[in-house]
């Protein structure tokens, strides 16, 4: 039997990773996207095959998490086995700027999205995008057990997720997880993340395109790992034999400064010369350290990350590079090193 999964958020950077790995492992894959006047398919166009072809796998539906009525209509058409809901207003700075729509979208948008797998009856299992800014101001090192202390509209929005998730799960008898998940980067992410951010800007002041690279707070610590290998842990627990919530992170932490050096010196450049303040990218309220404790994933799932911050930084950097060289329609290919063991497929 054909397995069929409903993702919401396909369009962004995990989105379209995961969409790509439950293709390859043999689903029909459905996601929801937002009408806009403009296309928004960038980071899927590749895996999109026209739905008159009986080969085609992959449907995408016009939805948003705002809209409870056409989200329940919706998961009961599909009848999906997996329901993956990734989508959000994920940006920290930017919910400072938009509390309310932070909290339409990335707190209630969760609730209405559950309310439409209850009521449609389906039996499905439920993964939810849960974060490592739920810790906040708790100090690293931080695992399923540590405590959660938001610091931004975003990650206040996230906990009542975490929350009504988990409370679905005990009230309902749903199988549904938090995945919550430290930093995860890649060639695919948004342009307005400070990671992205500096290897775009590496690769334009390479090329001249550049002088400077505008930046805030250079000293917050983040354990950043690789998109395409966090999607893995995503579906994995999904195929657990019990629902629970899993922390994926690489357990090593970064600063800013030290991604920079990285990006820049894998350039041949160095960033002091490049990079300069701007105020505008400081937020009223930081998350100074997150590095997360991934032992329970590897231990029940067998999850194992292994691309540490110094390799994604030079990944970047290099797809960045090619990007330019490219042109706007070039989308970089998951390069997955050895560790796919695959004893859970
Ligand atoms: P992106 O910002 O790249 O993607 C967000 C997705 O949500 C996009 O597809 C976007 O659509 C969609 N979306 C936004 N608002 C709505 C809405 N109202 N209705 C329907 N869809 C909407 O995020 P990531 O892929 O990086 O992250 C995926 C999820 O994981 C998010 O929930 C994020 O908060 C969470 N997360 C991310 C981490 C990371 O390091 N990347 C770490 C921990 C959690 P559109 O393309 O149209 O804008
Ligand atoms: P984060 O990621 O807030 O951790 O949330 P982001 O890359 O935006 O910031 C990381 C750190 O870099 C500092 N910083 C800057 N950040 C941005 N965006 N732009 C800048 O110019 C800049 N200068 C310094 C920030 O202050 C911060 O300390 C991401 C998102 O994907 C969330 O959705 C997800 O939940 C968390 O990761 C885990």
């Amino acid at each position: 039997m054909t397995k069929r999964a409903l993702i919401t958020g396909i369009t962004g950077q995990d989105g379209s990773y995961l969409a790509e790995l439950l293709l390859a492992k043999g689903y029909e894959v459905h996601g929801i996207i937002r009408r806009a006047s403009t296309f928004n398919t960038h980071r899927i166009d590749h895996l999109y095959v026209d739905p008159h072809d009986p080969e085609a796998k992959l449907f995408l539906h016009y939805a948003d998490l705002s809209d409870g009525t056409r989200l329940t209509t919706l998961v009961a058409e599909i009848n999906p086995d997996e329901v993956y809901n990734l989508a959000a207003q994920s940006h920290v700075r930017v919910s400072f700027d938009e509390p309310e729509h932070t909290a339409d979208t990335t707190g209630t948008g969760t609730i209405r999205l559950l309310e439409a797998v209850r009521l449609s009856g389906i039996d499905t299992k439920y993964y939810q995008a849960s974060t490592s800014e739920l810790y906040g101001a708790t100090p690293p090192p931080q695992n399923e057990e540590t405590p959660f202390y938001p610091r931004s509209p975003y990650a206040a929005a996230k906990l009542y997720s975490y929350w009504i998730t988990k409370n679905y799960r005990e009230a309902y008898d749903m199988f549904a997880v938090n995945g919550i998940l430290f930093n995860h980067e890649s060639p695919r992410r948004g342009e307005t993340f400070v990671t992205r951010k500096i290897t775009r800007s590496v690769a334009r002041i390479k090329a001249g395109l550049e002088k400077n690279l505008y930046l805030g707070n250079l000293d917050s610590i983040r354990d950043w790992g690789y998109a395409a290998e966090y999607v893995e842990g995503m579906w994995r627990m999904l195929q657990a034999d019990t629902p629970e919530d899993f922390v994926l992170a690489t357990g090593v932490g970064y600063t800013i400064r030290e991604f920079l050096e990285t990006s820049f010196g894998h350039a041949g450049l160095d960033w002091q010369e490049f990079v300069k303040f701007d105020e505008r990218y400081l937020r009223p309220t930081e998350v100074d350290a997150l590095i997360g404790d991934p032992s329970k994933a590897a231990d029940k799932l067998g999850w194992v990350p292994s691309v540490n911050g110094e390799q994604l930084a030079k990944l970047m950097v290099d797809a960045d590079i090619t990007a330019l060289e490219k042109g706007a329609d070039w989308i970089d290919t998951v390069q997955l090193p050895t560790w796919t063991n695959a004893d859970l497929v």
